[in-house]
């Protein structure tokens, strides 16, 4: 059960009591099946700790078509509630990213391809994140022929949400870019879809994004990785990349986190900051910086060798 390794991992990595779980409600424990009674996949997690201090876990199974969005809730992390089904269509409904806004608001986007490496972002909320109506759900992005794709949501300090997303048919470079859709408070629709500007390279793939807002600042890290393979779970290396913000369109130089060659680093970025995240819920600004050197430093003990 990734939930509680991760939680487990991260609270131990820091050796701050300040940010393991204060409030004693997780304990580590040993792995169990989070989701029983489902004969095929469940992947994709996504991971929030909630404002009342509760758990969700949002994922994507095909128990019941070519693939959905389902979300489960625990008070302690022992007794899980009865997985609940998002979405409804027929496409298939990928790579769930959950948060919750300061009013309590819980934001949901996921990617729906209808066929390979074709279709879009979706969004949908809710106001307790177990109830979720799937003829409110939001189509995102646009365009016939796009291959929209793995999405992480965030809210900026002003209110303003953010949606990044990969990919490879909307460049003209010919290589996957990092995209961005925003929807200000009090806009009914989704604007300013484009390349996140600054953070994409014209010759290497950029992928796998993943946002977090900690205190004041965006964090977001992604994959890069050079033209042998086009996907990073394919490609015999790459790297993490590191960038901040304090509006989520304007962003700070890339720094790259790791550098030891030769290696997949992609499957740990999403995981890592969503730790962060959740270590990180409701917290005053001013924890930015301690987060991100945390950051740096579980990657530096997970990854030893890497700057
Ligand atoms: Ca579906």
């Amino acid at each position: 059960m990734r939930a509680a390794f991760f939680l487990a991992s991260a609270a131990g990595c820091t050796g701050d009591p300040a940010d393991s779980d204060s409030d004693g409600r997780f304990k580590p424990a040993d792995a169990a099946i989070l989701t029983t009674a489902s004969p095929g996949k469940d992947e994709d997690t996504s991971v929030l700790r909630a404002r009342d201090g509760s758990l969700y876990v949002a994922w994507f199974s095909d128990r019941t078509a070519s693939g959905d969005i389902y979300v489960t809730r625990t008070e302690r992390g022992a007794a899980w509630s009865s997985a609940v089904r998002v979405t409804t269509d027929a496409g298939g409904d990928f790579n769930p990213s959950l948060i919750q806004d300061a009013a309590g608001v819980f934001h949901l986007t996921w990617f729906r391809w209808t066929a390979p490496f074709r279709g879009h972002i979706y969004y949908n909320q809710s106001s307790d994140g177990h109830t979720w109506d799937p003829t409110a759900e939001v189509r995102v992005t646009s365009g016939e022929d796009v291959d929209d794709w793995v999405p992480s949501i965030v809210d900026a300090a002003d209110g303003s949400l953010l949606i990044y997303f990969a990919s490879a048919k909307r460049p003209t470079s010919g290589v996957t870019d990092l995209y961005v859709a925003r929807r200000k408070p009090g806009d009914a629709a989704w604007s300013e879809i484009g390349p996140v500007v600054g953070l994409n390279s014209a010759v290497e793939h950029d992928h796998l994004p993943f946002a977090a807002r900690i205190g004041s600042q965006i964090a977001i890290t992604w994959v890069r990785h050079d033209q042998s393979e086009a996907l990073p779970w394919l490609n015999r290396k790459s790297n993490v990349f590191y960038a901040s913000s304090s509006d989520g369109l304007t962003w700070s130089s890339p720094v790259q986190v790791t550098w030891r060659m030769g290696q997949r680093a992609g499957g740990i970025t999403g995981y890592h900051l969503s730790i962060l995240r959740a270590l990180t819920a409701g917290r005053a600004s001013g924890a930015y910086g301690a987060a991100r050197s945390a950051l740096i430093e579980f990657w530096r003990r997970t990854e030893p060798g890497d700057a």
